[in-house]
């Protein structure tokens, strides 16, 4: 630990304590003031907070994602087994809180179920990329808050894509190249050939350069571990050589002479899975966490979550610079696209009235045609009523004329009846 500064005058340097070298002005200072304490402030505050790290794990059914996850965290995170009648790729997400010597980690793992089961593969990377991008949509609306909580926040943006190769020795499959091509600007993708001991030391190197030269043919971009740190430059370099990694997992402990090692047992023999020359298993757990998980964290904010960023600010409206490619505020663009959106709405208002009036129109006219068609109803209707009327009237006058005509005939019958028994009875009387 440095000292604590003591209370001191502020040397001013002299000339010749400003040296000048590649235009970087240099201060001899004279004094202690503790500063070369920040880097111990940082790693303090880092292990208070603990870390995190996002693996999402791509590999059909069976492959060994759970067992290589295990594996590379010495722990048993009791994963079932998925069934290969899915009819859809999903996710299974799982959060585990680790802990190491003092440095917590909270790890997320994100792996594909039945992945590869599917008779149509052809849109199997959508749920996998539509999940990255949800992450990095999450964050942005974290970001854009006025009230944002980055403390508490759990950036679930995933930070590494291991991707598992089917060991066929053979070439990689179009699924991996779609699914590959798909989502490497969005992901840090390490390919991985799993199950790498059912594959012999000549095919192994055969069957890798094989799949870097097909990954180099479709233009897909994996992870490349940085080479701009001089203390990793070797290191990283080489093992950018060794891609994709041929790895073995396996939680099952073997004796080995007089050891115990966490392998694999065959009639013929044991393969240890922390052995070099058995597999690349260390290779990719040194790379992932032990030299590159800030890197890989790094890569995932600045290239991957930037590009998202970009593109959806892009989509909504937002830009840098203006038209004539000045600068423009976010004050500028706001009030832009607020009278864009008022206009926008002046005009759909207007349409709708103009849309609503022709409605009113039409349907004005479609009710005056009905009323029209009403009233020359009507007006047939009282016409023939009328008709009817006259009818009836002139019948009923008929029938009053033969009623009257009746009564006559009646009167007149009745008259010559009592005439007729009045002439008999005379008759009558007179033969008498
Ligand atoms: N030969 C060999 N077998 C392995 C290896 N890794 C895992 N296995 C075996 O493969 C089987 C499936 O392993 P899992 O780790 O459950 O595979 P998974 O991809 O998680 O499977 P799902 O989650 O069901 O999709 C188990 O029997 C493992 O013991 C490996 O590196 N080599
Ligand atoms: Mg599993």
């Amino acid at each position: 630990m440095a000292e604590k500064p003591m209370c001191m005058p502020t040397q001013i340097p002299d000339d010749e304590d400003i040296q000048r070298e590649d235009n970087i002005r240099c201060l001899t200072m004279l004094g202690h003031f503790g500063f070369e304490c920040l880097p111990h402030q940082l790693v303090n505050r880092s292990i208070q907070q603990g870390f995190s790290f996002n693996v999402l794990c791509v590999g059909e059914t069976g492959i060994g994602k759970s067992t290589l996850i295990d594996t590379l965290f010495n722990t048993n995170l009791k994963d079932k087994k998925s069934s290969h009648f899915y009819s859809n790729i999903e996710l299974k997400i799982q959060t585990y809180e680790l802990q190491e010597s003092n440095v917590q980690l909270k790890l997320t793992v994100v792996k594909t179920v039945g992945y590869g089961d599917q008779i149509n593969k052809e849109a199997s990377f959508q749920p996998i990329a539509d999940y990255i991008d949800a992450q990095f949509e999450a964050y942005l609306q974290e970001e854009l808050k006025i009230k944002r909580s980055f403390v508490d926040y759990h950036d679930s943006r995933i930070h590494v894509c291991l991707y598992f190769i089917s060991p066929t020795g053979h070439s990689l499959k179009s699924l991996d190249l779609l699914t590959m091509k798909n989502i490497d600007s969005k992901v840090n993708i390490i390919p991985l050939i799993a199950k790498a001991d059912a594959i012999s030391k000549n095919d192994l190197q055969k069957f890798k350069c094989k799949i870097m030269s097909e990954l180099v043919t479709h233009g897909i971009q994996i992870y490349q571990f940085p080479t701009d740190d001089e203390t990793t430059t070797q290191v990283n370099s080489s093992m950018n050589g060794q891609l994709p990694f041929a790895v073995v997992g396996s939680m099952d402990e073997v004796k080995v002479g007089k050891r115990m090692v966490r392998g694999r047992q065959y009639p013929w023999g044991v393969l240890q899975v922390e052995n070099e020359s058995h597999c690349d298993f260390v290779k990719l757990r040194d790379m992932l966490l032990c030299t590159n998980m800030e890197d890989l964290k790094e890569q995932t904010h600045t290239q991957h979550y930037e590009r998202y960023r970009c593109c959806k600010l892009h989509k909504i409206g937002f830009t840098d610079v203006g038209p004539d490619n000045q600068p423009v505020s976010f004050q500028e663009i706001y009030e832009a696209k607020r009278q864009e959106f008022y206009d926008q709405c002046q005009r759909e208002e207007e349409e709708l009235k103009q849309k609503f009036m022709q409605q009113v129109k039409d349907k004005e006219m479609t009710l005056k045609e009905a009323e029209k068609e009403l009233q020359d109803k009507f007006e047939h209707l009282k016409r023939v009523q009328q008709e009817e009327r006259i009818k009836i009237e002139e019948e009923k006058r008929q029938l009053e004329e033969e009623i009257i005509n009746f009564y006559k005939m009646k009167a007149g019958s009745e008259t010559l009846q009592t005439q007729g028994s009045t002439n008999i009875k005379k008759d009558k009387d007179r033969k008498k």
